[in-house]
């Protein structure tokens, strides 16, 4: 549904860039995009947008972004008719597969697949058909260990419980950063307000985090922490809850009985053994957690810090354990559970653990994914069972995956790679074929992912503001063209499901799962939930703030939250040994740690081709505390070399007390200084990537998650600050054979 004003129309979607889901209106005149703003009628995120919203309108109007598939061949990149493509593309992995076995074909699905309705739908129909082991995503440099825990304690990966932000008093918050990213498994629109009104109403904002962020900024009190310790910060706080009797009786009721046996486990950390490697005195440990105790309506939440570090996982579970054990889940205020229009849990899998081994380093899978740390070894190691070809979608691995550089070198090995992406990128450079997507304005939007994990319960469907233009595909074209060449042979009932799925297409999937949803009617179509309904409301619908629903709607077997205390706990043995031990390597005096960190004119490892995202001041510096600068003997703008045991880069410093001690902070994403990339504006402001210095090798044991923060790293300098002007991070990055090939070709 659209107004009209003179020549111009205005019409109401949805951003798809980040989790926030923030509803936008769009003044258009024509083929012409006059103004994005947010949409003030948008129940769930009130007007609210961020500066990357107008990046939407930059992207589509890219000259460098791809429309056209591309082949690789000896002139260089040449354009292919789409059919080809597919032909080709489907023919080289059906070879490849057949000499060398299915798993020989590997898959990367990045980030945007879960912001992309028919990604979302159709991806899986790719999967099945290519059925290989070797399936990776961008979860294992994520949220895996939150899907570990709901997994194992609420019985599905999706069942993750969510911090009911607008009514709880106090928010404890560790390792995220939402005012600068908007929020995760936290769709949370609008979110410094939500914050504020937390406060106005007498409530209090806690921040747990290396760097005193923009969101530690508003909060009401930040502490410091040593990146990695936080699992150590909450066995603390359990003890104290222990030690004072602070449980809440009943919701004891609603776990398995292991509760004794999770006190005789964290007994013996209490504040005063943890606080001088946490850095948070015993004192003050105890205070938050009296704190905590004594609000209303608390919550603890954590993220990204927390989740991507050696022990994102047994922090999780001592988080929720944390919430369980205060009754604060599934609680008003507290940690709780989404009531969506389309319930994805029943599309997806539980979450299986350990079903296949990696053959390399023979770690186990969850969901049928490998921890993506292990992609390059599994390219670059001989023998049977090696990755052959690989098929990146919606992803840019060599720029967001641990030790990037090992892995931009094993692309090269590849004996065939096919990106789905509509930029060519740092990983998208190697591949044989570039499959170029529709860019969002371009297609139908509902968040399939993001109402999963909602502070309210809300449905809006966004119908493409532009048609897509003639001779171009959306993703889920692009997915069911080569799931049906690569089908062919298949039986037939597994080819008529393919087609029956693609003559619906995601409109038509849509208006099912809305019907067949717990707010749709399956008979009908007028009474209920349904497209129809959603779209006589382009600015959404609110179905209401979340509600409980426990034991009801947990989907273990017993019907209680199942603790698994064996298989979480059991890396205390390992916090022992990373701390406490006498061969600890955890020195206190050791090299810098290094984190990450995300500015909200960024958007991972791209969106940098947007010359009003990127304007200004370059963003990818080393942030370093003014005592460790002044020990280093460094200021302020001097290039300075970072290093790690498996790279280094050079990078601007920026001295701040806004960063812990002993602590520096590089943003990821950046680094686009390869040659053969097509992003002119990114290339300019290219940086450096933070995943130069991650190092691939080290894991979160419990779920295989990769270790992004709290990387021991040494700096030094490399050139005074006199000279950094010219060479900072927004030098241009020099024109690459490969690219003017492009440019003669297209
Ligand atoms: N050191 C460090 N590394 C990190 C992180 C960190 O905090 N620190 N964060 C991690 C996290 S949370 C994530 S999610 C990952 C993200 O890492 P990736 O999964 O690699 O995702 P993006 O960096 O978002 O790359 C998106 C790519 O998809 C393309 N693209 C955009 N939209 C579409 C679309 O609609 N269709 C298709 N086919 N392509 C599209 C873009 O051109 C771009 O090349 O990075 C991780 N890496
Ligand atoms: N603007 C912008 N928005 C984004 C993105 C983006 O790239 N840019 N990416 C999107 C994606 S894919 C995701 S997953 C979300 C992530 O959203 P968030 O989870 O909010 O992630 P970050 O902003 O990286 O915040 C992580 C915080 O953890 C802190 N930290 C690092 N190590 C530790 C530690 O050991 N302990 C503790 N307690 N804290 C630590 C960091 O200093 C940082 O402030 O953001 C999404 N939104
Ligand atoms: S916060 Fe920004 S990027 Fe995220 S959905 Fe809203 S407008 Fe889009
Ligand atoms: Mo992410």
């Amino acid at each position: 549904m659209s107004t009209n004003k003179g020549s111009s129309n205005t019409s109401y979607h949805t951003c798809n860039l980040c989790e926030a889901m923030c509803g936008i209106a769009i003044e258009t005149d024509g083929k012409q995009i006059l103004s994005i703003k947010g949409d003030k009628q948008d129940p769930f995120s009130r007007g609210h947008i961020c500066p990357k919203a107008t990046a939407l309108q930059d992207l589509y109007e890219d000259p460098e972004r791809l429309t056209k598939p591309l082949e690789r061949t000896e002139h260089g990149w040449t354009t292919i008719e789409w059919e080809d493509a597919f032909d080709k593309v489907a023919a080289r992995i059906q070879q490849i597969q057949t000499k060398y076995g299915k798993d020989s074909v590997a898959t990367y699905l990045g980030n945007p697949n879960v912001h992309n309705l028919g990604a979302m739908l159709y991806g899986r129909h790719l999967l099945h058909a290519l059925n290989t082991k070797n399936m990776y995503s961008a979860t294992s440099v994520d949220q895996l260990p939150h899907h570990v825990v709901a997994s194992k304690l609420f019985g599905h990966m999706l069942k993750m419980p969510i911090p009911d932000i607008d009514r709880t008093d106090f928010f404890l918050m560790l390792g995220a950063n939402p005012v600068a990213s908007n929020g995760s498994v936290m769709t949370v629109p609008d979110v410094k307000k939500r914050l504020k009104d937390i406060q106005k109403k007498g409530g209090k904002v806690v921040v747990i985090d290396p760097r005193h962020t923009e969101t530690a900024e508003i909060a009401d009190q930040h502490y410091f922490i040593k990146p990695g310790t936080d699992a150590l910060l909450l066995l603390a706080m359990l003890h104290v809850i222990f030690d004072s009797s602070l449980l809440d009786a009943e919701a004891t009721g609603l776990m398995s009985n292991e509760i004794e046996g999770i006190q005789e486990d964290i007994i013996k950390y209490s504040p005063e053994r943890v606080a001088p490697i946490v850095g948070i005195d015993a004192v003050e440990i105890r205070r938050l957690t009296y704190q905590f105790t004594q609000a209303k309506r608390p919550v603890c939440y954590g993220r990204m810090g927390t989740s991507v570090q050696a022990f994102g996982t047994l922090t999780q579970y001592l988080m929720t354990v944390f919430n369980l054990l205060l009754g604060r889940v599934d609680k008003v205020g507290g940690l709780m559970f989404t009531s969506p229009a389309i319930d994805l849990m029943k599309l997806t899998g539980r979450g299986g653990f350990d079903r296949n081994r990696s053959r390399v380093r023979n770690l186990p899978d969850f969901n049928s994914e490998f921890p993506v740390s292990t992609l390059a070894e599994e390219i670059l190691t001989p023998g049977e069972g090696q990755i052959k070809a690989l098929l990146v979608a919606g992803g840019n691995p060599v720029l967001s995956t641990p030790n990037g550089e090992q892995l931009d070198t094993a692309l090269n090995e590849l004996e065939l790679m096919v990106s789905v992406d509509f930029y060519l990128t740092e990983t998208s450079r190697h591949a044989d074929f570039i499959l170029p997507p529709v860019s969002p304005l371009e297609r139908d939007h509902y968040d399939l992912v993001f109402n999963m994990i909602a502070v309210r319960d809300v449905a809006k469907f966004s119908p493409a503001l532009f048609k897509a233009p003639k001779h171009t595909k959306q993703d889920w074209e692009i997915y069911c063209a080569l799931t049906e060449r690569l089908l062919k042979k298949a039986p037939l009932k597994q080819r008529l499901q393919l087609k029956l799925a693609e003559t619906l297409g995601p409109r038509g999937h849509l208006e099912l799962l809305l019907r067949s949803g717990r707010y749709g009617s399956k008979l009908n179509p007028f009474k209920g939930l349904s497209l129809r309904k959603l779209q006589n409301n382009p600015h959404g619908i609110d179905l209401g703030p979340l509600k409980p629903q426990l034991p009801k709607s947990l989907k273990t077997k017993s019907k209680t939250v199942e603790l698994h205390r064996d298989f979480f706990m059991k890396d205390l043995h390992r916090i022992e040994r990373t701390f406490f031990s006498e061969e600890s390597k955890y020195d206190q005096t050791a090299p810098l740690l290094l984190i990450g960190r995300r500015h909200v004119r960024s958007n991972n490892s791209w969106l940098h081709n947007s010359h009003r995202l990127v304007k200004g001041k370059s963003r990818c510096t080393v942030m370093m505390n003014p005592t460790d600068a002044q020990r280093l003997k460094l200021t302020d703008n001097q290039i300075i070399d970072v290093s790690s045991t498996v790279g280094s880069v050079q990078l601007p410093l920026e001295v701040t007390e806004h960063i812990m001690p002993g602590v520096i902070s590089i943003p990821h994403g950046w680094g686009h200084t390869k040659k053969g990339t097509r992003w002119s504006e990114a290339e300019r402001h290219a940086g450096q990537s933070m995943n130069t210095l991650t190092d691939d090798s080290q894991i979160d044991e419990l779920s295989g998650n990769a270790v992004l923060n709290g990387v021991p790293v040494t700096v030094k300098v490399v050139i005074d600050s006199d000279n950094a002007a010219q060479t900072s991070a927004t030098k241009k990055a020099p024109k690459t054979e490969a690219l003017s090939e492009i440019t003669e070709v297209l």
